[in-house]
């Protein structure tokens, strides 16, 4: 398929340099196109397999630069509708994501997670069960190692736990997981996908090459991913926390149980794990579920939930510096991850909110507030649309700043002992940072530096 081919990738993040190099160590040449005039291609070209040609197309996309290619790798932060997808969409070549290019090198047993939230958490946690019983396992994806950067490690005999988000399924073709999962679906990134339906659809295409053979883990708590069921190709098993289902895997007094065919299997209880709130046990009952059907046994999934602690960014507790608690929850990147955030805090919180805009609607976290918010300290480009529906909603005590730094130093004086400051944004950090995980590194640093 790729033999002979003249290969463009788009962007020259994590996901386009991983490309590069993964065609670069399978004999290919390839081109990097990437709108920044000012990337540094010198640092690109060091990371690449000696014997490597690789050039690069920089600035504004021209259809010219297509007609010297014969196929397109695209990053997942470029939208399918950017000049460069469909430029190739129209010339009728085949554009491929780096998950695809990725799935076309590698080998052995994949499990492929999705879903609005607690994405990260549940394919950490299934990497964390599988290692427990495989040897060759990996954990790639959205979560941020680029899948292409372990495909020509993996072995047949090799398990993969693969975040991937909606950006990246925009782009599969032939990507077939042996069981994959959707979460749930509330909006998000609807400035990219337009719709729900659209961003659904999107969603539920992590299966579109599955098989009855294969197994879909869907949440039935959730009627946007419930009704996938009766939408997808392969076999859909469910999970609940809520209800006493007769197949799938359930929550029934604290303990989590698979129920399979006539077997009813308990694996540990909520108080024997080290994961905190009902969606994280939302988490765990995926989680469970996906190992299960990876072919894990019930006794090692059991011990590894136990052991697994929780992930860098979510929920995470910094430190208690003059008697208030920081936590980081910089991955709190759309309103309904920032109302987990929000529902975990037990004391008077300083809430840091505002990011990039995705044209989200912030009604529902500032009611999920209940009383707890003191403050809500706001930046970046959707401060005044949060503030304008927080005042809607009757919440006032509302302060805008203009830099990150200027907000942690708001939250500090504003913060007295038995209070709480919470990094939980609601929004995407791009404009601010380069990602969340940075905007969370830079929170944990200056709260660290607050201790003197
Ligand atoms: N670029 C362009 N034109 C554009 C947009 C970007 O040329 O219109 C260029 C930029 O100049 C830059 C490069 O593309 O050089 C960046 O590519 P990218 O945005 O695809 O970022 P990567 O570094 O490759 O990281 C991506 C994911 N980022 C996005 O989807 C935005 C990472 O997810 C992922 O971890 C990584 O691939 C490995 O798979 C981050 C994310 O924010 C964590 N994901 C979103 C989320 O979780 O909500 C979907």
């Amino acid at each position: 398929m790729l033999k002979g081919k003249k290969i463009l990738i788009a962007g020259a993040g994590i996901s386009g340099v991983g490309a590069a190099r993964l065609l670069g160590e399978a004999g290919f040449d390839a081109a990097i196109y990437d709108g920044n005039e000012q990337l540094d291609t010198a640092a690109i070209k060091a990371q690449m397999p000696e014997g490597m040609n690789l050039c690069f197309e920089l600035g504004n996309f021209q259809e010219r630069i297509a007609d010297q290619y014969d196929m397109l790798i695209l990053s997942p932060g470029i939208s399918i509708h950017k000049p460069v997808a469909e430029t190739f969409y129209k010339q009728g070549k085949p554009v491929w994501g780096e998950i695809e290019l990725a799935y076309y090198f590698s080998k052995g047993k994949i499990a492929a997670i999705t879903g609005t939230n607690g994405k990260t958490t549940t394919t950490a946690l299934t990497g964390s069960i599988l290692k427990a019983y495989y040897d060759s396992v990996f954990v790639v994806g959205n979560i941020g190692i680029p899948f292409t950067s372990v495909a020509l490690e993996t072995k047949e005999e090799s398990v993969i736990a693969a975040e991937i988000s909606s950006f990246q399924l925009e782009t599969t073709v032939d990507f077939k997981p042996e069981v994959s999962a959707v979460l749930n679906l509330t909006p998000d990134h609807l400035d990219r996908h337009g719709t729900m339906e659209v961003y659904g659809d999107t969603k539920l295409s992590i299966s579109k090459k599955q098989t009855k053979d294969d197994v879909i883990l869907l949440n039935y708590d959730d009627p946007l991913t419930r009704e996938m069921a009766d939408r997808t190709t392969a076999t859909p098993v469910m999970f609940s926390r809520k209800t006493m289902l007769e197949q799938g895997v359930i929550l029934k007094d604290h303990t989590f149980i698979i129920r399979d065919g006539e077997k009813e299997i308990p694996v540990c209880t909520t108080e024997e794990t080290k994961l905190l709130g009902g969606h994280n046990h939302e988490n765990i009952l995926a989680a469970i579920g996906i190992t299960y059907y990876m072919g894990v046994p019930v006794e090692y999934i059991r011990k590894a939930v136990m052991e697994f602690e929780a992930v860098e960014h979510r929920i995470e507790y910094v430190d208690t510096i003059d008697g208030v608690d920081y936590y980081n929850d910089s991955k709190g990147t759309n309103p309904d991850a920032a109302i987990k955030g929000i529902q975990a805090m037990v004391k008077p919180t300083i809430l840091l909110g505002g990011g990039y805009d995705k044209k989200a609607s912030y009604d529902e976290w500032i009611d999920s507030f209940d009383g707890k918010v003191k403050y809500l300290i706001l930046m970046g480009a959707t401060a005044k649309a949060i503030g304008e529906t927080a005042i809607h909603h009757g919440f006032e005590n509302i302060i805008y700043v203009d830099t990150f730094e200027e907000a942690m130093e708001t939250a500090r004086e504003k913060a007295v002992p038995g209070d709480a400051v919470l990094l939980s944004p609601a929004c995407a950090s791009w404009g601010m940072f380069q990602n969340y995980e940075v905007r969370g590194k830079v929170f944990k640093e200056i709260v660290r530096s607050f201790k003197g």
